[in-house]
């Protein structure tokens, strides 16, 4: 079993009739959908709120009933993958562009789980994957220049000949930094740059819990903050 399958199956266990589910969005996040939508088929009653368009026409397909966020009180629970972990339970994020809408979700829901395969565990976050920050289009090259002097080599990405554009219409720079120590000092420090408008750093603050998955189709869920 692939092991990002094992942690959203185990993951959409703790879904119960009558919550309010903030979907997340890529790879994990889609298999933890196809099994919600599975007990939806079953008599499962729950509302969601997507993180990104995809996420939403999956769910939808799915026939699982998406609200607009702000239609909604609350978001009892959310879960998500992500990029990388390391052991306090910082995250991250944003690997498939939706960084800003699942950060939104995730920190305004009561309760954050995080799925993800053994592989994304790591000692220090961005020493093998980049940052995304989200960055708006108009006057692009000075928010780069701003983000390069923080002690990185940020690249927008790209998607095919074009620039990757997020659902909220914006750019993002995938920024390299040679190891990330303290994560909240640069996720203030990323933010306080005009034209910056998300990072995908995500507090370890904010995580209820992080499944891990096996290739042997086992998971085990780790409690950050109850
Ligand atoms: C989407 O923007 C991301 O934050 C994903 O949650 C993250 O990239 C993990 O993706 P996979 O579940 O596809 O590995």
């Amino acid at each position: 079993m692939d092991e990002k399958q094992s942690a959203a199956e185990k993951a959409v266990q703790l879904i119960q009739g009558g919550m309010t589910v903030g979907l997340g969005s890529g790879s994990t996040a889609s298999w933890a959908i196809r099994k919600l939508g599975e007990k939806v088929k079953n008599g499962l009653k729950i509302n969601a709120v997507a993180t990104s368009l995809k996420t939403e026409l999956l769910a939808k397909e799915l026939m699982i009933p998406v609200l607009d966020p702000s239609e909604v009180q609350k978001i009892d629970i959310a879960i998500d993958g992500a990029d990388e972990v390391d052991k306090k339970g910082n995250l991250i994020k944003g690997g498939g562009g939706s960084l800003l809408r699942e950060k939104m979700i995730a920190y305004a829901s009561e309760r954050f789980h995080v799925m993800v395969g053994e592989s994304k565990i790591v000692e220090q976050l961005g020493n093998k994957c980049p940052l995304p920050v989200e960055i708006v289009p108009f006057g692009k090259e000075l928010t780069l220049r701003k983000i390069r002097a923080l002690g990185c080599e940020p690249v927008l990405r790209k998607s095919g000949d074009h620039f990757f554009i997020s659902d909220n219409g914006n750019l993002v720079a995938d920024c390299m930094f040679p190891g990330i120590s303290d994560a909240s000092w640069l996720d203030v420090r990323l933010k306080m740059i005009p034209g910056v408008v998300e990072t995908g750093l995500f507090s370890s603050q904010v995580v209820t819990s992080v499944f891990i998955g096996y290739k042997n189709g086992d998971a085990r869920e780790v409690t950050i903050h109850s």
